[in-house]
């Protein structure tokens, strides 16, 4: 199987390249490559990292490979599934890594973005957050990523409506450093990944590890986190989640019945 993320190094830049066409799914492997290529972009011959879809896509990522969710009984975003796997081991990259975004983000895809540290988008790049169209329920640390990078109004937009939403209201509400025309992304990232690579590797990772820490301070007793699981365990185990998965296989538009 081809490697589904590709590096380049420019001056101590890693750029990493998602490559599992047509539309990034986030599959088992990819996630699996994307770590690989984590693993050999450390400081500090590494100072800062890139992470992109190939140059001009339409669709930046589809998020989770919709054909990888549980069919039956399972929840479908445990603690070791490939997303979570992939957003922990970004958030915990010792370097600063900035996303490099054009064209269309879906689902899990949307929360591996805004999981880097900082994101640089094109015009006319729209990101969609997707689970209440799939009818999965979102996980505790999901949501708390979403909330980590904007208003709780904003997430429950996002989330509620399903819609893509304009890279322009992304930047209105923080959620994206910068919004440029497409010819400028790659110099403007490439820009902030210079000035990022000539500071202290140090630095960088001791104040991201302090951020990372303190953005998820959040106290929970264990039966709060036993009655969520159990919420969400009514969620998998439902006809609507059937109805979602079966709904993107026949390529149609589900019916959501609350049971
Ligand atoms: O029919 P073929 O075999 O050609 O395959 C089609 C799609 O089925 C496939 N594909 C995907 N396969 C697995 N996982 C996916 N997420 C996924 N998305 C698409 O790719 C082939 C081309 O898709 P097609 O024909 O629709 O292309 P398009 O250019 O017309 O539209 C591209 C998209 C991305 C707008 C469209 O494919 C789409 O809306 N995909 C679903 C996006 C989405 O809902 N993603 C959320 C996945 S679930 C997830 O991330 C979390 C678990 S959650 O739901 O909680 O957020």
């Amino acid at each position: 199987m081809p490697v589904q993320v590709t590096t380049e190094v420019r001056d101590s830049v890693a750029w990493l390249t998602l490559s599992n066409p047509p539309v990034n799914a986030l599959t088992a492997p990819l996630i699996g490559d994307l770590t690989t290529a984590l693993d050999d972009a450390r400081p500090p011959a590494i100072r800062a990292v890139v992470l992109r879809a190939a140059p001009g896509a339409h669709v930046f990522s589809a998020g989770h490979d919709v054909h990888e969710l549980p069919r039956h009984g399972r929840d479908p975003l445990t603690y070791d599934d490939p997303l979570r796997l992939a957003v922990r081991r970004i958030e915990t990259h010792p370097t600063p890594v900035i996303a490099m975004v054009e064209g269309t983000v879906w689902g899990g895809a949307c929360e591996l973005v805004l999981s880097c540290d900082l994101v640089v988008v094109a015009e006319g790049c729209t990101f969609a957050l997707t689970p209440a169209r799939l009818g999965v329920p979102y996980n505790l640390s999901g949501t708390l990523n979403l909330l980590k990078v904007t208003e709780m109004h904003f997430v429950k937009e996002m989330l509620f409506t399903a819609q893509p939403i304009p890279a322009s209201r992304m930047a209105a509400y923080g959620v994206v450093n910068r919004v440029v025309p497409a010819g400028e992304l790659e110099a403007t990232t490439a820009e902030l990944a210079a000035d990022i690579a000539s500071g202290s590797p140090l630095v960088h990772q001791v104040m991201k590890e302090e951020l990372r820490v303190l953005a998820n301070a959040h106290p929970m007793t264990p039966e709060t986190h036993e009655r969520i699981q159990a919420e969400r365990r009514r969620v998998y185990d439902s006809e609507d989640y059937q109805e979602g998965l079966r709904a993107f296989d026949e390529k149609r538009r589900p019916v959501f019945r609350g049971r």
